[in-house]
């Protein structure tokens, strides 16, 4: 067996380049030797691409020296992962300076979105600020005004939570028929990180909030100046004046230097390059409360301050990105998210929703963050119809299309959380079909 390994290895003409592929006519030729000397061996490749990149064969990298240390300053994914990256839809906006980007759920791996690929959504484009010139001002209704610099926010107790953050137009396009051909479209206005910053409790307690207060206005330094009025009880539950993002400063895409995390709430209150914090006894009615971000019901009248991101999962695997490429044993994997706590469970249907089978968790269970399920499968080439329903802790079930709209009828662009359905046909295919 030795011997063979060595007679092989001998046998090649040496690589110019890293890339295995000009060898593969060599190694084809001696394929037969090494299967044998696999099989002696009791191994065999456990899928058919590994053809031709077989043990004992040596690659280049193995025989060479890689670049030294400081070749990135800041490290960067790998070249061969640069299909993961943000996408836009075109035909969504008319500008980029108010658009969105999505991210890309499919090839995400545990829970924590990677600041480089999280969605972004900007009003007005991405304002460049210097640190040292930001000013968080907090005033109204308060009995100490306060204006706060970032090294001021930085001596005040710190706190890091992980949690999701979502556009409640996640998924909107769905709700009028159009069925977007990747999950990174159909839920990607979603992201989970690291934040870490101060909560906003804190600072009220620095300004002394007066006895009237009920409702908060945040206000970011972009030039839409996007405001929303926030509910003084979530200000003094959750949520958090945030500088830093899996383990570094915001990204500028997220709100460089200062922004609001309100956990679990449309990721539109998250306010991004937070510069005012207005304390009053009433909502300020802002364009983003009133014109946008309210739910127009089939009665004619607007639902407004729908502040949750109710209970929702997706399979991101397969999914039009992860088509089944062999037949046998595989798992479905994806993501369940509640803004009013932790997922309490998740089932899996193969059938189109006629059976459900419970599936594991496969990450922590953390609330108002994303939470990995898995379920194995051991796929035969049938056509099958995935879908995911998760339950959240509060006992709330994540509804099917047909519960949704009996309740908001057509009309909705924000907070579609319906049950998801993708359709594998037999050569592995996935396609996205809305399914009652
Ligand atoms: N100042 C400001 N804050 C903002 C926005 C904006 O355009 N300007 N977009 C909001 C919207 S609609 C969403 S969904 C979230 C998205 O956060 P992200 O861009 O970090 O993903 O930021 C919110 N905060
Ligand atoms: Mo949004």
């Amino acid at each position: 067996m030795t011997t063979k390994v060595t007679d092989f290895k001998s046998s090649q003409s040496p690589d110019s380049g890293s890339n295995l592929m000009p060898r593969r006519a060599l190694l084809t030729g001696s394929l037969g030797l090494a299967g044998g000397a696999l099989a002696a061996a009791g191994l065999s490749p456990l899928t058919t691409r590994a053809e031709g990149f077989m043990p004992p064969e040596v690659p280049q990298w193995t025989k060479s020296l890689g670049p030294g240390v400081l070749t990135q300053p800041y490290g960067q994914p790998s070249k061969f992962e640069s299909h993961v990256q943000r996408r836009t839809v075109e035909w969504l906006t008319a500008d980029r300076i108010a658009s969105i980007s999505f991210t890309p759920l499919a090839d995400l791996k545990g829970i924590i979105t990677p600041s480089g690929v999280m969605f972004e959504r900007y009003h007005a484009g991405i304002p460049q600020i210097n640190p040292d010139h930001h000013r968080l001002m907090i005033h109204g209704l308060v009995k100490r005004p306060l204006i706060l610099t970032m090294d001021d926010l930085a001596r005040l107790p710190s706190i890091s939570m992980i949690r999701f953050v979502e556009c409640p137009a996640n998924g909107g396009m769905e709700w009028r028929g159009a069925q977007m051909d990747r999950v990174q479209f159909t839920h990607g206005m979603l992201a989970c990180c690291e934040w870490t910053g101060v909560l906003l409790s804190t600072l009220l307690e620095e300004v002394g909030v007066d006895p009237s207060a009920s409702w908060i206005l945040a206000e970011g330094a972009d030039g839409a100046h996007m405001s929303r009025s926030i509910p003084l009880e979530k200000a003094l539950d959750d949520a958090i004046v945030v500088y830093g993002q899996n383990g570094e400063a915001l990204r500028p895409e997220q709100g460089y230097p200062l922004r609001l995390v309100n956990p679990g709430w449309e990721g539109n209150t998250s306010i991004k390059w937070l510069r005012r914090l207005e304390v009053g006894d009433q909502p300020w009615f802002h364009r983003e409360e009133t014109s946008k971000y309210t739910d127009l019901m089939p009665d004619g009248r607007a639902r407004e301050f729908s502040f949750v991101q109710e209970c929702n999962s997706v399979i991101t695997s397969p999914s039009p990105e992860k088509p089944l490429k062999q037949r046998g044993k595989t798992h479905i994997e994806g993501f369940a998210w509640s803004g009013r706590g932790k997922i309490k469970h998740v089932d899996v249907s193969r059938d189109g929703g006629k059976t459900w089978q419970e599936a594991r968790f496969t990450s922590m269970v953390l609330p108002k963050a994303l939470t990995r399920f898995a379920l194995e499968l051991d796929w035969q080439g049938e056509p099958l119809l995935l879908q995911s329903r998760a339950v959240d802790e509060t006992g709330y079930v994540q509804p099917t299309y047909h519960q949704l709209r009996d309740v908001r009828g057509t009309n909705s662009i924000y907070h579609k959380n319906a049950i998801h359905t993708w359709k594998i046909h037999q050569d592995g295919r996935v396609e996205n079909v809305q399914f009652v």
